[in-house]
């Protein structure tokens, strides 16, 4: 087994993560998949042309099998980096100017500085906003994702900065936008010393819309060192799969056919399989989760929303979590899931485990983030004969 030792975490994570897990290599070819059909959430340690992934270099490809697929059929075109940028820094807003095509758009976050700690500071990117307690210590950048990729109903398709440059037609739905605008953020932060900020401490946090989008930008960011999904539900932590059958027992909870009616997360590619079955997707949320790994995640969620599908959540984050288990770092992913409350209000009974992933991967603290916990009754383990009925490597 691969063993990241805890002293070299950090290292691992900036240099592998970054760089091994996205370099180009020989990777299988992903067939052209015109039946594919899986009931249950697909295999994470197969490729689709059947080879198993046994290694951290397969894992790479896995990944990049993963990335591919999901912006094809799902989530739209992630862009590569636009023709220019500038970066200026003034009262504590950071402005991005991006010139793609012929085109410019501005776009300007804003960090509030902790009134604690040690510059440059460790950061969180609020996407939307941030809804979990400001830690100390920690700055706080605020993403207008609105402003970049609107949100509003599914009149908002193509509205927004990110389609005054790329057209209104790109195959982007608005949370790929947001990611590609969350890579800007970074690569300004990098370009920027005077803000003050420690990119390689900083994470990114959502509730409910903004929380799918979080996860969307952990996912497709590899800079970012903490994701963490608030309350995120369908599009979000939630499988597809155990949502539309967690309907089909009647209780009330959104489901991809409801999705794409709902607002533009996701690219009109979707779809097609949303309106059909979501069985032909190659990949599910687990999928999603999957691509964080081996950066720190922490899944946030409330039982209290039939809505937000808190099983399917549950087995989906489970079932992403046996990436970091073959990585030999389980404990970097945590699902924690409390009791009924208000929607994106944070309930103090997490407040502990929460401190214990900001320590460990905003400030390197050697703390016990081995958090998995669910206030449902319910279990989820792999293997599941009906949902993840594939075993588990240790990576080699
Ligand atoms: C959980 O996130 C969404 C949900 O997907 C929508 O169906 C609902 O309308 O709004 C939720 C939300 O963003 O609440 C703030």
């Amino acid at each position: 087994m691969v063993s990241f030792s805890r002293h070299c975490l950090f290292a691992f994570l900036l240099a592998a993560a970054a760089d091994a897990l996205q370099a180009p290599r020989a990777c299988p070819a992903i067939p052209s998949l015109t039946s594919f059909n899986d009931t249950a959430l697909p295999d994470l340690f197969t490729f689709l042309n059947g080879r198993k992934v046994t290694t951290l270099a397969d894992w790479a490809c896995k990944r990049e099998e993963i990335s591919t697929l999901m912006q094809r059929d799902e989530l739209g075109a992630l862009p590569g980096r636009p023709d220019s940028m500038n970066v200026s820094f003034a009262g504590n807003t950071l402005t991005i100017g991006v010139i793609q095509g012929g085109k410019n758009i501005t776009f300007a976050p804003t960090i509030t500085y902790p009134t604690t700690g040690t510059a440059p500071f460790p950061a969180l990117i609020g996407m939307g906003g941030v809804s979990i307690p400001a830690p100390s210590g920690v700055a706080i950048i605020q993403f207008n994702n609105e402003q970049m990729a609107a949100q509003d109903t599914a009149a908002s398709r193509g509205q927004g900065l990110f389609f005054d440059l790329y057209g209104s037609d790109a195959s982007a739905g608005a949370m790929i936008a947001w990611a590609w605008a969350v890579r800007l953020i970074m690569d300004a932060l990098e370009k920027t010393p005077e803000a003050n900020i420690n990119t390689g401490r900083v994470g990114v946090t959502g509730c409910s819309r903004n929380g799918k989008g979080a996860l969307v930008a952990g996912a497709f960011e590899p800079r970012l060192v903490l994701t963490i999904p608030q309350e995120s539900g369908s599009g979000g932590t939630d499988s597809w799969r155990i949502s539309d059958f967690i309907l089909s027992t009647g209780v009330s909870t959104q489901t991809a056919s409801e999705i794409v009616q709902e607002n533009v997360w996701l690219s009109p590619n979707f779809d097609q399989f949303a309106n059909t079955s979501v069985n032909k997707l190659p990949f599910d949320h687990h999928s999603l989760a999957a691509l964080v790994a081996p950066r720190g995640m922490f899944a946030i969620d409330n039982l209290g929303y039939d809505w937000l599908g808190p099983f399917s959540s549950y087995g989906a984050m489970i079932s992403a979590r046996t990436v970091w288990t073959a990585m030999g770092v389980s404990d970097f992913m945590g699902v924690s899931q409390a009791a009924n409350h208000t929607h994106c209000v944070f309930p103090s009974t997490q407040q502990p485990q929460l401190d214990a992933f900001i320590q460990k991967f905003l400030f390197d603290e050697q703390t016990d983030t081995d958090i998995v916990e669910t206030a449902g009754n319910y279990t989820f383990e792999v293997p599941d004969a009906q949902w993840a009925p594939w075993s588990v490597p240790n990576f080699v």
